[in-house]
């Protein structure tokens, strides 16, 4: 069994998948906690989890036309400088579960909360590539991408991988980590144990966990994950019509909130008001400006506190924004089914679609629609 030797886990992560393993922590513990704790970071394996042998472990740092580096962990943590971040990372996959009320889709059952937040520490990516012999974009030629390869095998012994654009990579305010402390202790084995990629604003299938090679190269990652997964369609294109080849991968999320407390179908004892609670999130470094809440399923909007927002600077907001908002129910809500919406806005003004019905996608990625939730008040 290639599974025999996973890790222990949390009892709140319900899997959504065992082997490999995939969980979700309950989604009241996200909103109580700025910081997610470890245990209860949601999971993401495509594959059995490895088992590093930190006297063999080395990283492989090259690329086309590069010098080529092999460091240990200890001389990573040597030569460069450390730098700590927090940094959101959300499944591409997140809400999937939503989105398939439209249709049904193949893959994961997704709630909403395959996203969490850390304190990375580690080294630049950036610092690395310089070390080879890349530092100046303008000079970078024919290579345009960052590929990444894991230590997980899959059965034809080919490693979890993906790729980021080299621009990215290279630039300094993008903040390309290579983590092996997730708020102040060792990656765990599930989260990547010794070392992984952090690239914030980018979706988590990127940030490729037990990293043994980064590789700068003209082309993608060739992982089946960067080629044939990870990519939206139109709501017309089904798996007998799908060229993957025809969409590019998913590199930045677009903007994203859910509605984190009171949960769907909960039993609300007050006919007056409601206090909810949620998080937004925006990919590429832009940050939340506004969360608005709808006690009307859309008809009237209220403002939210963003209770708990980094300040990371312009198009380098890495983090998760928290908010919360007590709202007045409809008249005569009592004994009524009431639907709770959220939304937000980003930096760029983008907002969530009302519905995934224009948007809807055979991978059912990006699912970013108004998050809704339907409360029941009592009679
Ligand atoms: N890296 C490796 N090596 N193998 C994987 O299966 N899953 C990716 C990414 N990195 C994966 C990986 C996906 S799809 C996501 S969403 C994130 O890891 C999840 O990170 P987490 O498990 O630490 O939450
Ligand atoms: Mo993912």
């Amino acid at each position: 069994d290639p599974f025999a030797s996973e890790p222990g886990r949390h009892p709140a992560l319900a899997p959504s998948s065992k082997k490999p393993f995939n969980a979700e922590p309950p989604a009241e513990l996200l909103v109580d906690n700025y910081i997610t704790p470890n245990e209860l970071f949601f999971v993401r394996n495509h594959l059995p989890v490895p088992q590093v042998d930190m006297k063999k472990y080395v990283l492989t740092v090259g690329g086309e036309g590069l010098k080529k580096h092999s460091f240990t962990l200890d001389e990573l943590k040597e030569k460069f400088k450390h730098r700590k971040m927090v940094a959101t990372i959300q499944c591409a996959g997140n809400r999937r579960s939503n989105m398939m009320e439209v249709k049904k889709i193949k893959g994961l059952s997704w709630g909403i909360a395959a996203i969490s937040n850390a304190e990375w520490t580690g080294v630049y990516l950036s610092d690395l590539l310089a070390h080879v012999g890349l530092s100046d974009p303008e000079e970078r030629g024919e290579l345009k991408h960052v590929q990444f390869e894991g230590l997980d095998l899959d059965p034809e012994k080919a490693p979890y991988g993906g790729s980021i654009p080299i621009e990215k990579a290279l630039d300094r305010s993008g903040d390309v980590l290579l983590a092996w402390d997730m708020n102040g202790e060792p990656l765990s084995r599930d989260h990547g144990f010794p070392l992984r990629v952090i690239a914030p604003g980018i979706i988590g299938a990127r940030q490729v966990k037990w990293l043994s090679k980064v590789w700068a190269s003209p082309d993608e990652s060739p992982s089946h994950w960067q080629q044939n997964d990870y990519k939206g369609f139109a709501p017309q294109i089904d798996w007998d019509s799908v060229d993957f080849k025809k969409s590019p991968a998913i590199q930045e999320y677009p903007v994203q909130s859910a509605i984190c407390e009171p949960k769907d179908g909960a039993v609300w004892d007050d006919d007056e008001e409601v206090t909810v609670k949620g998080y937004a999130y925006s990919g590429g470094g832009r940050e939340i400006i506004r969360v608005d809440v709808s006690a009307d399923g859309g008809k009237t909007w209220h403002p939210t506190e963003l209770v708990a927002k980094p300040d990371q600077g312009y198009n380098r907001t890495w983090a998760w924004t928290l908010w919360e908002a007590t709202l007045p129910l409809p008249k005569e809500a009592k004994g009524k089914q009431v639907e709770l919406c959220a939304k937000a806005v980003d930096s760029a003004y983008n907002t969530q679609p009302e519905s995934f019905k224009p948007y809807w996608n055979l991978r059912g990625v990006v699912a970013n629609a108004w998050h809704r939730v339907h409360i029941k008040v009592e009679p």
